[in-house]
């Protein structure tokens, strides 16, 4: 039997999972992408200045290894281009539904499949993937007056590229990685450029460099030798960043890193103290960047560190008072904790998705959740990184799910245990005792209640050995074999 897959989004992680299903010889997929083309947040975040701050060698498909990239760290333009080419090569392109959301997606008891809804109609399938990812929905924020505002105003993720911001002044509100990325191209152009900062944040700096003709050349033709650097990059993450995040030998080093990168490159003390973070280095997403802080130090650039009380149509007022503004960008970051949201998903006995996760999203290895039978999650809740590739955890959950695939075939629908769950949850809680995110940051990585769901705590050396096959004693299956006897009924 072949199971007939419903993949969500057309990211790295839908691209991903319908490229090894097209390997095992399996095209009865569909890949539901309600965006314009694949790419995911690569299609998504076009800001100026948009890029990777992992390297592109690591940051890419270990079986699709590409050796034209032109920098260390490309921007937003190449790696979506190596995301089309992969759509293109594998032949994804005619099993793709583009500007097709799925809205609801219901698991029939009674056929043993999921009834997917889309904004063009139902289909059944016996296997969801959910490849949505964790950055997807823009976070706007709830600033009173927002409406009122006279200029252009968009999210960093919806950048309209029709506002000519020459001149004009613009206000960015935010920080994070995305900001710290924009606000170097922002402030080359903009009349005056202020900067709206809540929490600092720490940065490193970004070790860019050109990959000329040369080194093209040689990662093309030197037998191992992109295989090794990929090595390197990955070893020296798992290896001298992780444990800066786990509390161990690197912390002190990833700090004084930081530090002395704030040193070097901000010489006004006072801007340099508004600039220093007053929580543990890790605890929230480091941004790595070389040219955030010298763009701050620029005559154009203002670091306003005074509370937003509102918007008004001629810009920002703080508690120190107005700051005029042309346009506002939103650099505020995306909804993160709810993850499928919003779709509705129902499981076994009518259970609710949202519901079920209400106190916050988990799920067995991040991939599996009770009552959901043949439900499985790409870069679902405790899978994000502060330290290496999401390209990698994202691979090891699509061989994981492509070995349950057997199993579905011979003992039908296969559901996760809750004592699975319980023990999956258990040693999660162990896990994050350690790590640096409980250190009293706010962050993206936790929900409201700040329960943190969304980083996974291991290596992901770990990860990959965790995740290597699917244990069968770890889930329910809807028919009976003569090793394991029944099991409907039993739940
Ligand atoms: O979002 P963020 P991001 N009033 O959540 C501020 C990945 N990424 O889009 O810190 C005022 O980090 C908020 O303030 P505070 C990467 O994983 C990767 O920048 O909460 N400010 C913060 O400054 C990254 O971590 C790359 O106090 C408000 C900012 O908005 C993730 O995406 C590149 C506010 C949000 O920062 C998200 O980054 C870019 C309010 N009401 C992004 N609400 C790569 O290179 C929010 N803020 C791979």
């Amino acid at each position: 039997m072949r199971p007939n897959v419903a993949i969500i989004g057309a990211g790295f992680g839908g691209l991903c999972m319908a490229i090894q299903l097209e390997k095992a010889g399996i095209r009865s997929y569909t890949v539901f992408e309600k965006g314009v083309d694949v790419g995911g947040t690569w299609r998504d975040n076009t800001y100026p200045g948009a890029g990777c701050d992992i390297p592109s060698h690591l940051y890419s498909f270990s079986f699709e290894r590409y050796s034209s990239w032109t920098r260390r760290y490309p921007g937003q333009p190449e790696i979506l281009r190596y995301l089309e080419g992969c759509a293109d090569k594998y032949g994804l392109r005619s099993r793709i539904r583009l500007n097709t959301m799925v809205v609801a997606a219901a698991f029939d008891e009674s056929l043993g499949r999921w009834r997917v809804r889309t904004t063009a109609g139902d289909e059944l399938f016996d296997v969801v993937v959910s490849a949505v990812g964790q950055l997807n929905r823009p976070h706007l924020p709830n600033i009173p007056g927002m409406s009122s505002f006279n200029g252009a105003a968009f999210h960093s993720a919806r950048w309209n590229h029709s506002v000519d911001l020459a001149g004009r002044r613009v206000a960015v509100i935010g920080n994070g990685s995305s900001a710290a990325q924009l606000i170097p191209k922002v402030a080359e152009v903009a009349g005056h450029l202020d900067v709206f900062q809540r929490t600092p944040n720490w940065v490193i700096p970004k070790p860019d460099a050109v990959f000329g003709p040369r080194a093209r050349m040689a990662f093309r033709h030197v037998p191992f030798l992109q295989r090794a650097y990929r090595e390197w990059v990955y070893r020296y993450a798992e290896n001298t960043l992780y444990p800066a995040l786990a509390g161990g030998w690197s912390t002190d080093l990833l700090r004084k890193r930081a530090l002395g990168h704030l040193r070097e490159q901000v010489p006004d003390p006072l801007l340099r103290a508004k600039l220093t973070p007053g929580y543990p280095v890790g605890c929230r997403r480091v941004v790595i960047d070389s040219g955030f802080y010298p763009a701050l130090t620029r005559p154009n650039v203002d670091v306003v560190t005074d509370g937003i009380t509102r918007i008004v149509p001629g810009g920002v007022e703080t508690t120190a008072g107005l700051r005029e503004a042309d346009v506002i960008v939103y650099a505020t970051g995306f909804d993160t904790s709810d993850f499928l949201a919003p779709m509705q998903v129902t499981g076994r006995g009518g259970r609710q998705l949202a519901e079920e996760w209400k106190g916050g999203a988990e799920a067995y290895l991040g991939i599996a959740v009770p009552h959901f039978p043949n439900l499985f999650l790409l870069y679902g809740p405790n899978t994000n990184l502060g330290h290496n590739s999401i390209v990698f955890m994202i691979e090891c959950q699509v061989r994981y799910i492509m070995g349950c695939l057997p199993y579905l075939a011979s003992r039908g629908p296969m559901e996760v245990r809750p004592e699975a769950m319980a023990t999956w949850r258990r040693s999660l809680d162990r896990a994050m005792e350690g790590m640096v995110w409980q250190a009293g940051c706010t962050s993206w990585y936790k929900n409201a209640a700040g329960r943190l769901t969304n980083n996974w705590p291991g290596t992901t050396t770990t990860y990959r050995r965790i995740t290597r096959a699917p244990r069968p004693e770890a889930f329910h299956f809807a028919r009976r074999t003569a090793a394991t006897g029944p099991v409907t009924g039993n739940r």
